[in-house]
């Protein structure tokens, strides 16, 4: 497998920090909001770019509203990798449970970020059901506290 470039998609519930972790990966990162005029809908999708041991690294992060299953689906195709951010000031949701247990039935490399460790409300422990079997490093993407090591580390175990 050609392991010089590798696309990585960013999961995870809405307000997980989902934009603001690929945002302290690449600060000249893009945010795009589609809006279908009909419906007060917005789809809020992200884009970021770098470089980690020679290696482009093409960041993609899908909405996390339960009804745009399909834009997570078509951003998913031909994925290397898969971060699920997790805000660990609230409790385990389903949605973040459910991406979980597809990406572990799917066999794609994965890992859990568990966010927001800087908060006084953060707790890890609430997402012990989903990191127990998996690399699941503490962050901080409004900081930037251990995001680039996390994901070094993530892709130093899958993509040697
Ligand atoms: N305290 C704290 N707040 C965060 C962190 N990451 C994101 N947030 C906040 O959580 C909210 C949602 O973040 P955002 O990146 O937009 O989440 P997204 O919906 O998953 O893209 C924003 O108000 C962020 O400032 C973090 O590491 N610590
Ligand atoms: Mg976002």
């Amino acid at each position: 497998m050609d392991h010089s470039r590798l696309k990585i998609v960013i999961f995870g519930a809405y307000n997980a920090g989902k934009s603001s972790f690929i945002r302290a990966i690449d600060p000249k990162s893009r945010h795009i909001e589609a809006n279908k005029c009909e419906v007060s809908t917005t789809v809020g999708l992200d884009f970021g770019r770098t470089l980690v041991n020679g290696r482009k690294i093409y960041l993609f992060g899908t909405p996390g509203q339960e009804r745009f299953e399909f834009v997570r689906d078509i951003l998913s195709r031909g994925m290397d990798g898969a971060i699920v951010v997790a805000d660990t000031t609230h409790d385990l949701d389903g949605l973040t449970e459910g991406l979980c247990a597809s990406l572990s039935a799917s066999g794609c490399p994965y890992a859990v970020f568990l966010n927001k460790c800087d908060h006084p409300d953060s707790q890890p422990g609430r997402y012990h059901a989903i990191t127990c079997s998996v690399f699941s490093p503490e962050i901080s993407a409004v900081n930037g506290c251990n995001t680039s090591e996390a994901l070094r580390e993530f892709l130093d175990i899958h993509f040697q």
